[in-house]
C-alpha cells in the first residue's frame, strides 16, 4: 500500500468489474494500520457494490490494545477516534458466501474457520448479532474469528487458547450440509501465500507479506472466477520497501513485567493467548 499501485486492488486486477473481498486483519502488527483502515474505507466508499470487508480477529478491542493498533491511533489522533474505529469494526460482516452463476455452486469466506460444534448452519451464522466483541458472544464468533484447520480428522484445543483446530472430516461436513463448495479462511502465516488443504475444500489465503518485516514470506490473493468456483487461481507477491519504522512502534509502552501481567489477565479472562495472525 505504500505505493498505490502495489496495492493488491489495482496491481492485480486491471478490470471493472472484479469484486473485492478483503477477509480482515487489516491492523496491529505494523505501523500503518491507521491508513490500511482507511484506504479499504475509501475503497468501500469509492466502490461499495464491488469492495467488501470482513472482520478479523486483529478488528477487535482487545486486540487493538495489546497488539499496536489503540496506540497507533491515539498516537495519530486521540481516544474518541479509537472508539469509532471499534465501532466500525464491530459493524464488519464475520463471513461472505460468494455465489457463481446458476447452479455452479458457492464459496464461504471467513477470517479463521469453523466452529465446536456439528450442525452449524448458514443461517446460525446470519443470526449472530455482531455488534459486539467476541467474547461477550462466545461460540459462533469466537469460532469463525479465531480456528485453524488442522491436517487430521476429528477436532483439536487450538493453541491459541480460541476457536479450535478442526480436521478435513468437519470441513467436508459443514460444507456438504450448507451447500457449499470450498472454505476459504486467512489467520495465519504462509510461505507461498496460500495452502490449499483438506483435499481442496479449505484454503488459506494470507496476503501481507513478509510478515512483521521477519518472515520473509510471499503474500498471495484468491482469484475465483464464473465458471471455475470449484478452481481458484492465485497471485503471489512480494513485499515492497516501507518507511523504515518498525512494525511494533505503537504498541503501547508499559514496563515488560506489567504487560506480562496484562496480556496474562486478559488471557485467563477472555481465554485467549496470543499467537497471531
Ligand atoms: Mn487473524
Amino acid at each position: 500500500m505504500f505505493l498505490h499501485t502495489h496495492s493488491p486492488r489495482s496491481a492485480y486486477y486491471n478490470t471493472n468489474n472484479a469484486t473485492d473481498l478483503f477477509n480482515g486483519d487489516f491492523c496491529d502488527r505494523g505501523s500503518w494500520g491507521v491508513e490500511n483502515v482507511l484506504l479499504l474505507c475509501a475503497w468501500k466508499l469509492l466502490y461499495p457494490d464491488s469492495v467488501h470487508l470482513l472482520r478479523g480477529n486483529h478488528e477487535t478491542k482487545l486486540q487493538n490494545k495489546v497488539y499496536g493498533f489503540e496506540g497507533e491511533v491515539r498516537h495519530k489522533y486521540c481516544l474518541r477516534t479509537m472508539e469509532l474505529f471499534t465501532a466500525m469494526f464491530q459493524a464488519l460482516p464475520l463471513a461472505a458466501v460468494i455465489s457463481g452463476q446458476g447452479e455452479e455452486g458457492r464459496v464461504m469466506v471467513t477470517h479463521g474457520g469453523l466452529f465446536c460444534s456439528d450442525g452449524v448452519k448458514l443461517k446460525d451464522i446470519e443470526n449472530i448479532g455482531r455488534f459486539q466483541e467476541p467474547g461477550e458472544e462466545g461460540g459462533l464468533m469466537s469460532d469463525l474469528l479465531w480456528s485453524d484447520p488442522q491436517p487430521f480428522p476429528g477436532r483439536s484445543p487450538s493453541k491459541r487458547g480460541v476457536g479450535q483446530s478442526f480436521g478435513p472430516d468437519i470441513t467436508r461436513a459443514f460444507l456438504d450440509s450448507n451447500d457449499l463448495l470450498i472454505l476459504i479462511r486467512s489467520h495465519e502465516v504462509k510461505d507461498d501465500g496460500y495452502v490449499v488443504e483438506h483435499g481442496g475444500r479449505c484454503i488459506t489465503v494470507f496476503s501481507a507479506p513478509n510478515y512483521c518485516d521477519t518472515i520473509n514470506n510471499k503474500g498471495a490473493v484468491c482469484i475465483l472466477s464464473h465458471g471455475s468456483m470449484d478452481a481458484p487461481t492465485f497471485k503471489q507477491f512480494t513485499c515492497v520497501p516501507h518507511p523504515p519504522i518498525r512494525p511494533s512502534k505503537w504498541i503501547l509502552r508499559v514496563p515488560f513485567l506489567h504487560r506480562t501481567i496484562l496480556v496474562s489477565f486478559l488471557g485467563t479472562a477472555r481465554k485467549l493467548t496470543f499467537i497471531t495472525p
